[in-house]
């Protein structure tokens, strides 16, 4: 029924050519989802049909959408100049947005890698890791520590030290050197906490096991996501990252951040670091930093990692990495119109202010058919569902359909639903997602 889809009353358009990412194709071209239009906290489909966005597109238009600042800087930017080459060369938006990003981020933290997406974020900070103990003369820490549950990206560095099996199962034989912590989800003990929950700090010892086992002279840093968001929205227990710190202190360890959903106040301050405050060495963030409006990301390294790259003569090249978007004059101007958005409205700050009332919201889920957790951070939230017999993430995808039809678009990850609404959200609309939802799970049981 849906082998074209009309874009005009002339021209049909194909299904056939796309090859959907992390999409169930086939089950997509038979139905097809579209978005047109987007506003404020709505998208709107070809037809017209009203969608409340209940994720921020997939974690990233934290300002809501087509937020004014955002689409002039990029109007403007795109007539003025359409790019300009990061290698050797650069422009002075370039400079100007890494010392108004060095301002936001945790102390210390006060240098700028640009990419362009989370993916090559996670990349980049992994080979600086690398890198930084070979330019200091520990070359034989090149070990890479991931976390079980970890999500950090799509290329191959991302996927080795995450730990989500189907992201990795069909690629062979990965990164070698690679190892992974335990993850910290607990249901048995943890189940219906409202924000941190009260156990799990001890699994950062987990590092320690590690340590024993591979000595910390040949491990290069370990890297997580302060809230694991993609694996479903799993909030470090308190005293956690304390923990995960210090231990990697003791060892000369690096700790890597994956802030790219956390990043930009989806925790309730500019990053997770600062709302949980523990500092990473290095940090990799993305999606929020330009409001998901032009592809961007960025890395966050200590003043003295970058400076330990600063040796040697000074003409030639200290980091032999970049991309040809690196800085693109585009996103740097997309960054701009953002961090100003932000600013004007206390954006960054505004997910402490509604976490009350957007956890109260979600924990009344509690009791309703199959829920068997609900977690939240911020304006972060997972409602973890019983998975169907035999059928794992099939109830969770049956809700989101559900929720969909009926006007609200929700994420599922296997049997998690999650929430991440724009930070301009306000009741009204926390109410209507969660009341959507509450109906759907009804439904569906
Ligand atoms: N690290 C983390 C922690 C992420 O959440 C990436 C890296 C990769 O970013 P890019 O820009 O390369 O996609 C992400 C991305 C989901 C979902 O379903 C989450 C992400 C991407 C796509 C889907 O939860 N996060
Ligand atoms: N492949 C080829 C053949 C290239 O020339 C380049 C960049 O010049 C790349 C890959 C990498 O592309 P990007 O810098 O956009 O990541």
């Amino acid at each position: 029924m849906y082998n074209d889809l009309k874009t005009s009353p002339q021209a049909a358009t194909s299904l056939d050519a796309y090859w959907m990412p992390f999409t169930a194709n086939r089950q997509f071209k038979k139905a097809p989802r579209l978005l047109a239009k987007a506003s404020g906290m709505h998208f709107w489909t070809p037809e017209g049909r009203e969608i409340l966005d209940g994720i921020a597109g997939l974690w990233c238009v934290n300002a809501g959408h087509g937020r004014p600042k955002i689409v002039e800087a990029i109007q403007r930017q795109a007539a003025e100049m359409d790019f300009a080459p990061p290698f050797n060369m650069a422009h002075p938006k370039a400079f100007e947005l890494a010392e108004r990003l060095v301002q936001l981020t945790p102390p210390g933290l006060d240098k700028v890698f640009y990419t362009n997406s989370g993916s090559e974020s996670v990349e980049t900070a992994l080979k600086i890791a690398i890198a930084y103990h070979r330019a200091r003369g520990d070359g034989a820490r090149t070990r890479l520590i991931g976390r079980e549950r970890g999500y950090h990206g799509v290329n191959f560095g991302g996927i080795s030290v995450g730990g989500i099996v189907s992201n990795r199962k069909m690629f062979g034989t990965l990164l070698a050197g690679v190892d992974h912590i335990r993850h910290t989800h607990d249901l048995a003990r943890n189940a219906f906490s409202v924000g941190q929950p009260a156990h799990g700090a001890e699994l950062a010892d987990d590092l320690e096991r590690l340590v024993a086992l591979h000595d910390a002279s040949t491990i290069a840093a370990v890297i997580v996501e302060p809230v694991a968001g993609s694996t479903g929205v799993l909030v470090p227990p308190q005293g956690y990252l304390q923990k995960l710190r210090a231990i990697c202190d003791k060892h000369g360890i690096l700790l890597i951040f994956d802030e790219v959903i956390t990043g930009f106040g989806r925790t309730g301050a500019n990053f997770a670091a600062q709302r949980f405050g523990v500092t990473p060495d290095l940090m990799a963030t993305a999606k929020g930093i330009t409001n998901g409006s032009v592809p961007m990301g960025a890395v966050f390294a200590k003043r003295h990692i970058h400076d330990a790259f600063m040796e040697g003569p000074d003409h030639l090249i200290e980091f032999f990495h970049g991309y040809t978007y690196s800085a693109h004059p585009l996103a740097c101007a997309a960054a701009l119109g953002t961090l100003d958005t932000y600013a004007g409205e206390g954006l960054l700050t505004r997910a402490l202010e509604m976490e009350p009332c957007f956890a109260e919201a979600l924990h009344s889920l509690k009791g309703l058919p199959n829920v068997i957790d609900v977690r939240n951070i911020g304006l972060v939230g997972g409602i973890e569902l019983a998975p169907m017999d035999g059928q794992p993430g099939k109830r969770a995808f049956d809700v989101f359909l559900d929720c969909w039809e009926r006007g609200v678009l929700v994420r599922t990850t296997g049997d998690t639903i999650a929430l991440s609404p724009p930070l301009i959200v306000e009741k009204q609309h926390i109410d209507q997602m969660v009341g959507t939802l509450a109906d759907a799970l009804k439904r569906a049981a």
